[in-house]
């Protein structure tokens, strides 16, 4: 059962169109003008409105103004009642948001007609509303998960590149940029440096202190590091306690010197007074010149055998790779 309000000042037209839809089964309101129509809008759930235009209190025109201007009441069909020669109040009525006319006086077959086409339009209307709604709900919901996938995805990624311990990358992950690095430094004809880190005498300090005290040692140690390091610059845990920087758009002696801070910061810096003695590192140092490429094999060998170097010159010390080492050599 649908509920009509029937808006028209005159009870005969009213009875006329009751009469009209008695076989219907729908259930009418009454309003003889736009103001108490408004106010049934307002406290019943009207299925469709059978408009007058013409009233004394508020007319057809000021109610649909009204009516259309309330987001609750845009989809209620409106159909206007009128004499179908006055094409311009027509056009005035679906500018202000009617749906539908029927001509006065009333033509049985037509109003049944028509309020039934508009009824099963608004009902279609609404079925479209309702699944958009549960549409939007479903992509909400699903958003929602892909999000949260994400987010899991994105931190296992970034789980899976760094190191458990110290936090920095990890020796699976520098292979995923020492290539890209090379290959921007040879495109951009920019130098970049290596340095191969390895804390002196680790063993000792495990053996002597416990293994939770090198621990200590190997995060105090990268944190130093890093604070030596600019941002663009890349740390990875290389083995046990053996770290690889990569300085790029950096030439030899400013690798130099990044790794001579680094030593000194060491050395001077709390890890000194854990009460294991001083703790000191080695560092070796190796220039990838563009205008003579190694690859990235080459250039670890590079700053390994400077690591080497230094180790075998007493440690606590920098030493440079001049001498490039070549693996078709
Ligand atoms: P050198 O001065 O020649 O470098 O001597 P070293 O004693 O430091 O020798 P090396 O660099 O080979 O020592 C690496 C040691 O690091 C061996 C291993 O037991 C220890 N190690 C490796 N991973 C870890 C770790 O995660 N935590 C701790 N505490 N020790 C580790
Ligand atoms: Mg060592």
């Amino acid at each position: 059962m649908h509920t009509i309000l029937l808006v028209e000042d005159e009870w005969m037209y009213r009875n006329a169109v009751k009469r009209a839809l008695k076989d219907e089964g729908h259930h009418f309101l009454e309003a003889d003008g736009g103001r108490k129509a408004l106010e049934m809008v307002g406290s019943n759930a009207v299925d469709l409105v059978l408009l007058d235009l013409v009233m004394p209190d508020m007319d057809g025109f000021a109610f649909l103004k009204e009516l259309r201007l309330n987001a609750d009441w845009q989809r209620i069909p409106v159909c206007v009642m009128t004499a179908w020669a006055d094409g311009a109040k027509r056009r005035k009525a679906i500018d202000l948001g009617a749906d539908d006319f029927v001509g006065k006086p009333v033509d049985n077959i037509e109003l049944e007609t028509r309020i039934k086409s508009l009824l099963r339009l608004s009902q279609y209307q609404q079925q479209l509303s309702d699944l958009n709604a549960e549409l939007e709900a479903k992509v909400k919901e699903r958003t929602h998960y892909l999000q949260a996938a994400l987010e899991e995805l994105e931190q296992a990624w970034e789980q899976s590149t760094r190191d458990a311990l110290t936090g920095v990358f990890n020796r699976r992950f520098m292979w995923e940029w020492l290539l890209p690095q090379l290959q921007q430094a040879a495109r951009e004809q920019i130098p970049l440096v290596c340095l191969m880190m390895d804390i002196d005498g680790f063993k000792q300090i495990n053996d002597s202190y416990g293994h939770d005290m090198g621990d200590e040692v190997l995060t105090g140690f990268t944190q130093i590091a890093v604070k030596c390091l600019r941002g663009s610059d890349i740390i990875v845990r290389y083995g046990g306690d053996e770290f690889v920087v990569l300085l790029p758009k950096c030439n030899l002696e400013g690798g130099r010197a990044v790794a001579e801070r680094v030593r000194e910061s060491v050395v001077s810096s709390q890890l000194s007074s854990l009460k294991i003695g001083g703790v000191t590192c080695s560092i070796g140092v190796a220039l990838y010149d563009p205008k003579d490429p190694l690859t990235g094999t080459e250039l670890l060998k590079q700053a390994d055998r400077a690591l080497y170097e230094a180790k075998n010159a007493g440690r606590n010390c920098v030493a440079v790779s001049e001498r490039p080492i070549r693996d078709d050599k």
